[in-house]
């Protein structure tokens, strides 16, 4: 099946076709999204920075996953990584060279408050102080991310997200990083994707801290939808009435293996309550959505208290929508709980990225509605969306047909949406430079712009240089250019 970045070499069109279905709207032009929509590209702190232990960095639960014998590809970490704490003004003048608007990161939670609460590291903190005027100083707006991930190993063994307390630790650092930086961030993010790190961590074990516990997934859960909200009120609290604050979800358009078929249906049904909306409808005073998952309800009531039902509740500003795929869900009547998986793409034979996830940029459409359909739902951000494909230095250039196609596939879902009344002000694209994938290491490349990680040297990708085009004005044709390699 294709996963190659060569268009040229998929003779069907089938990959091209996964790109550009016929209601991908072509032409347009940035023009389209009007002068106030924000152009971004995404990363994270524990992704990118490397610096380790610099400058009074505490360990992170990341620091320590890493070292366990077979949690990550090839037995990679992130110690050094693209070394965006170093290298972080080069990496700047980049993003602003392609003409981004935008910057999203992440700070380290260990960085600022290395035992994760407590005494504040001065020398991390001012570390996210430069990096805010570098931003600023390049026409960049900066948009934080309070936690993507990276929890202070300290706090892990005090239960981590397991303890209801984390609520506490994690509003004390919010403001921490508000009260100074709070005068120039205009956007904040409290979570990034509480589904991956609450599920990939607490119930799979292929995420730090690597546990593999129903009791654990369930306890995570709860206090990462209580420490969202509380997050929002401790910036709020903390933040100039200017500063807007949202969240981010995790997402992907949902479709039965066998439509018509009613276990299927009801299957994704479930899958939709457990992936698509147990973060954001007790956000708007809905509850969790257990009515479709009872046991899962019952399970979850050993966690909450009195009262968490209002505490649950936050008015965003934004909700950041992140979106890579769709998944096919089968009903599997061994499946405890969920009695639903998900049909890989490699199986179903469709083009997919090097994260086995589909090439099915609608997803973002589809998703961008059904946030957009909640009633009270606030302003939406495609906060990430991006897709890993292999790619190449060839004379100083790298040729990323496919990903270049996947950008302009993707902004163009989200004018789709804008175009039906969706209220979407954004996209940043997962991600400016190649970095760790997490459990995948450095294998799966998403960046704009590579990164060979012996030099570090950096090199602006063609999709980078296709999203630097657009940028400056420059319309996507009718027929969409790449479609034009694939017909060979
Ligand atoms: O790299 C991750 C990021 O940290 C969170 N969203 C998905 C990306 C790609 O897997």
């Amino acid at each position: 099946m294709p996963t190659s970045n060569d268009f040229t070499t998929n003779a069907s069109g089938q990959l091209a076709s996964a790109f550009f279905p016929a209601s991908a709207p072509t032409p347009f032009s940035r023009a389209d999204f009007g002068a106030d929509f924000h152009w971004g590209a995404a990363c994270a702190a524990y992704q990118v920075e490397g610096g380790w232990q610099q400058q009074g960095k505490g360990p992170s639960v990341w620091d320590d996953f890493t070292r366990r014998r077979g949690a990550i590809r090839r037995g990679e970490h992130a110690r050094v990584g693209p070394d965006f704490f170093h290298r972080w003004p080069q990496d700047l003048d980049l993003a602003r060279g392609l003409g981004l608007t935008d910057f999203r990161f992440s700070a380290a939670w260990a960085r600022v408050l290395p035992a994760g609460t407590g005494p504040v590291n001065q020398p991390g903190l001012d570390f996210y102080d430069r990096l805010v005027d570098g931003c600023l100083a390049r026409g960049l707006r900066p948009w934080l991310t309070v936690f993507h991930w990276d929890l202070p190993a300290a706090l892990q063994a005090r239960g981590g997200w397991t303890n209801r307390d984390v609520t506490g630790w994690l509003a004390e650092y919010a403001q921490v990083l508000a009260r100074r930086l709070g005068d120039r961030v205009s956007h904040w993010m409290v979570l990034n994707e509480p589904m991956v790190f609450v599920g990939a961590g607490h119930l799979l074990g292929i995420h730090a801290p690597g546990r593999r516990s129903l009791g654990a997934f369930l306890a995570a859960a709860h206090h990462a939808t209580l420490a969202q909200a509380e997050g929002g009120r401790a910036l709020r609290a903390a933040l100039p009435a200017a500063a807007r604050v949202g969240t981010t979800f995790s997402c992907s358009q949902l479709t039965p293996h066998r439509p018509g078929n009613a276990y299927d249906e009801a299957a994704t049904r479930r899958a939709d309550a457990l992936l698509n909306r147990f973060f954001v409808e007790p956000v708007l005073g809905l509850g969790y959505p257990v009515a479709e998952l009872p046991p899962l309800g019952w399970l979850l009531a050993r966690y909450q208290r009195p009262g968490d039902e209002e505490r649950l509740k936050f008015d965003f500003d934004f909700w950041g929508v992140q979106n890579y795929t769709r998944e096919v869900v089968r009903f599997t009547p061994w499946l405890p709980l969920q009695w639903a998986t998900l049909v890989s793409a490699r199986r179903r034979q469709v083009p997919h990225t090097e994260m086995n996830w589909e090439v099915y940029p609608e997803s973002i459409y589809q998703m961008l509605k059904k946030f957009a359909a909640y009633p009270n739902a606030p302003r939406l951000v495609l906060t990430e969306s991006g897709a890993a494909f292999p790619d190449h230095l060839q004379a100083g250039q790298v040729p990323d047909v496919a990903r270049r196609a996947y950008l302009q596939a993707a902004i163009g879902q989200v004018l789709r949406a804008r175009r039906e009344g969706v209220p979407v002000d954004g996209y940043f694209y997962w991600s400016l430079t190649d970095n760790f994938e997490w459990a995948e290491g450095y294998g799966p490349r998403f960046g704009l712009i590579r990164v060979d990680y012996e030099t570090q040297q950096r090199t602006v990708k063609d999709s980078g240089r296709w999203y630097r085009d657009f940028l400056s004005g420059q319309p996507v044709p009718a027929a969409a250019a790449p479609r034009a390699a694939v017909v060979k």
